[in-house]
């Protein structure tokens, strides 16, 4: 059993078990194991003298707490991750001869941590930004780390000019605003001045950077990677994962609050659903290029500012991650889980992108900073579930005993071991591609066209997806001082679409585009999210109820809730229980304080007989919120009487009991399933 009182179900589980550490129950003791007999006063001479340096325990207790801190990531920094395990549904022997991918029955152990981009460890979950989607697969044939982003495409096209994208999105170096975020002014010269950013900034100003939870957005590999199978044959392939909830998104104004209202939004909704037993699930889903097929597109399989359209190839669904167990240590997991895209299984092999080229450099260089030294490896996270034996050895807090006189290769004293093993073997062998050029520092032609897909991008969205695009842009840019960049950036888009770029400008009080405009008609439905799965799953309902409500009717309603697998929490003006009419009693989960619209999918208006005026108007708050984030709304008895008068009439999504509780509650888990009403007669 781990500390979670769970079934150790996997190999990772077993591994880590040797080194969880249960303190409950035991008496304090020094890290050398004497056990201390006072930990309230430090040693002094005399009751009001000076402490003594004699105190083991003081100086012991205080060294070690003040080096409690590593460097957070560089990027990514603010993450949260949980265990699981990946299954494939066939093998997909015929294009990778990766051992996780061959027999459905064999469950690997997968550790993924999720991430914002911009901001630092403490920064808010929600902010307008990149989510990281880093999966580490424990394979029997060592790590493979997937380091994906829940957006297919990146800002640049050679990691050299990663630091200074970097740079430009970090807060500004001279007075270090704004925390976490994109709306300021070096960002947005970075992306005037480095147009390959263009399509990125499409998905970055899209409803894509604000996700409603980490369970209900994509993951994707971005780079085009490369299975081998074992006869040396090779296919070019894109990485996706799918999460089975759809992709849903918050919207801006309830993305700021919610910053403020619960920072820790995302990962506490990763962390209940884990502990409740909803576990999160994404598909893998692969979409294949026969090398053969390198040319045959309108772009560069090797640009990763490039999509493969869905539509013209199709993801095949290969396998599913299931996430079903919350770490026990967040530093000790969480934060010192140390990823790199360049740990690959004998199947997978890279290919010459320039960004994912660079990225094989920079993950080792930073863990050594962040971790302290080489053997990191070692840290229980992040070893491997089969043995390793190499020559390396010695460095900053290292933990295995190499037994014995040899540590270097080749030798004969240990008979030349440890030895290299033979492709047969399972060795990895780099796939043999050929390639020949002059030494330039240059890119190629074929990566030229940073519009195209930008265009296809936005001609896929639906309007409210539209709207949203041109008010990410309009505040962006209005929090951008330098008139200069707010220009330059609204002339770049005019490259991309001639309407968006002058409804920005428009709202941003620059000159219009005089010229522009992009003849791409092509668009790609999947990327639109009303394209996308809804399920009434997981969706979280505020209950509003007031003393003397009606016991039954509540009482069904929330029952045929929770039937459909919607989460009920219950809001008062006040803690502790709540009666009804009949003697029912419910328990209050949150007060009008405690709590806010911002942080429930729906909300319904229960009712109740004897509420105050304020109670009404605390409720009318809640429900007008709701109402202006496009949510479902339902009300039944005095609950109707909360709803302000505008909202009584034919709104989409507001669900009126009128005497049929059966039909309430049905129309009612529709509206919620719907994820959101954009019909409604509010500013998008
Ligand atoms: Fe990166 C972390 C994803 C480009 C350099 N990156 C990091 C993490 C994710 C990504 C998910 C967090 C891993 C974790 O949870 O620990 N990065 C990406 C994707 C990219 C990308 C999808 C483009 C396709 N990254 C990229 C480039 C470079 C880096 C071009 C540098 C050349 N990334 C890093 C890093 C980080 C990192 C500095 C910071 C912490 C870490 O590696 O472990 O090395």
């Amino acid at each position: 059993m781990n500390s979670n009182g769970k079934k150790n179900e996997n190999n990772k589980d077993e591994q880590l078990e040797q080194f969880r550490v249960r303190d409950e129950g035991k008496k304090l003791t020094t890290n050398q194991g004497l056990k201390v007999s006072e930990d309230e006063f430090s040693l002094k001479a005399g009751e009001r003298g000076p402490t003594l340096m004699e105190d083991f325990h003081f100086r012991e207790k205080m060294t070690h707490f003040d080096h409690e801190r590593i460097p957070e990531r560089i990027v990514h920094a603010r993450g949260f991750a949980a265990h699981g395990e990946f299954e494939v549904y066939e093998s997909m022997k015929k294009y990778t001869k990766a051992k996780f991918l061959q027999d459905p029955a064999v469950k690997t152990p997968v550790f993924v941590r999720f991430s914002t981009v911009a901001g630092s460890r403490g920064s808010a979950e929600t902010v307008r930004d990149v989510r990281g989607f880093a999966t580490k697969f424990y394979t029997e044939e060592g790590n493979y780390d997937l380091v994906g982003n829940n957006i297919p495409v990146f800002f640049i096209q050679d990691a050299i000019k990663f630091p200074d994208l970097i740079h430009a999105v970090k807060p500004e170096p001279h007075n270090e605003i704004p925390q976490a975020a994109s709306a300021h002014d070096t960002f947005w010269d970075f992306v005037a001045n480095n147009q390959e950013s263009a399509h990125m900034i499409m998905w970055h100003l899209s409803d894509r950077a604000i996700p409603r939870s980490f369970r209900m957005m994509e993951g994707f590999g971005v780079h085009t990677f490369r299975f081998v199978n074992d006869e040396g044959k090779a296919h070019f392939v894109k990485f996706h994962w799918k999460p089975v909830l759809g992709v849903h998104s918050l919207v801006w104004d309830e993305a700021q609050k919610i910053a403020g209202k619960d920072p820790d939004f995302h990962r506490r909704d990763l962390w209940d659903s884990i502990e409740s037993g909803n576990y999160p699930v994404y598909e893998l889903g692969v979409q294949l290029i026969a090398e053969e097929d390198e040319f045959t597109f309108d772009f560069d399989v090797l640009d990763p500012t490039k999509i493969w359209p869905e539509e013209d190839i199709p993801v095949k669904i290969i396998g599913k991650m299931t996430l079903n167990r919350n770490v026990d240590n967040v530093f000790a997991e969480t934060e010192q889980v140390a990823f790199h895209p360049g740990h690959v299984v004998p199947g997978i092999d890279f290919t010459n992108d320039p960004l994912l080229q660079g990225r094989l450099f920079s993950y080792t260089d930073t863990q050594l900073l962040r971790l302290g030294g080489p053997n990191f490896h070692e840290l229980p996270i992040n070893r491997p579930v089969c043995p390793f034996h190499n020559n390396q050895r010695d460095g900053f807090g290292r933990q295995t005993i190499n037994v014995g006189q040899v540590s270097y290769h080749k030798n004969s004293l240990a008979a030349n071991t440890p030895a290299p093993a033979s492709e047969e073997e399972g060795g990895y062998v780099h796939y043999q591609e050929k390639v020949e050029g002059r030494k330039v520092q240059r890119r190629s032609e074929s990566f030229k066209d940073h519009f195209s897909q930008a265009t296809m991008f936005w001609n896929s969205m639906s309007e409210p997806e539209r709207e949203h695009i041109i008010g990410a842009f309009s505040f962006e840019l209005g929090k951008v001082k330098s008139k200069s960049v707010q220009q330059q950036v609204v002339d770049m888009f005019s490259n991309v679409n001639v309407e968006l770029a002058s409804a920005v400008a428009l709202s941003i009080g620059v000159t219009p585009p005089k010229e522009g405009g992009s003849n791409i008609t092509k668009t790609s439905p999947a990327l639109s999210q009303l394209n996308t799965k809804i399920l009434p799953n997981t969706r979280k309902v505020g209950v509003i109820i007031g003393p003397n409500f009606n016991g039954e009717d509540v009482a069904k309603v929330c029952h045929a809730l929770k039937a459909e697998g919607i989460i009920v929490e219950v809001i008062s003006d006040k803690l502790g229980i709540q009666k009804g009419l009949d003697g029912t009693e419910i328990i209050v989960d949150h007060t009008f304080l405690t709590s806010d619209s911002v942080l429930f999918d729906a909300i319904y208006a229960a009712g109740g007989k004897d509420v105050s005026q304020k109670f009404k108007e605390q409720a009318a708050y809640f429900i007008n919120e709701a109402f202006s984030h496009f949510k479902a709304i339902g009300a039944t008895s005095e609950g109707i009487s909360w709803l302000p008068k505008g909202l009584l009439g034919d709104s989409p999504g507001v669900i009126l009991e009128d005497g049929n509780m059966n039909k309430f509650a049905q129309d009612f888990v529709q509206a919620i399933s719907s994820h959101r009403h954009w019909n409604r007669d509010v500013v998008k």
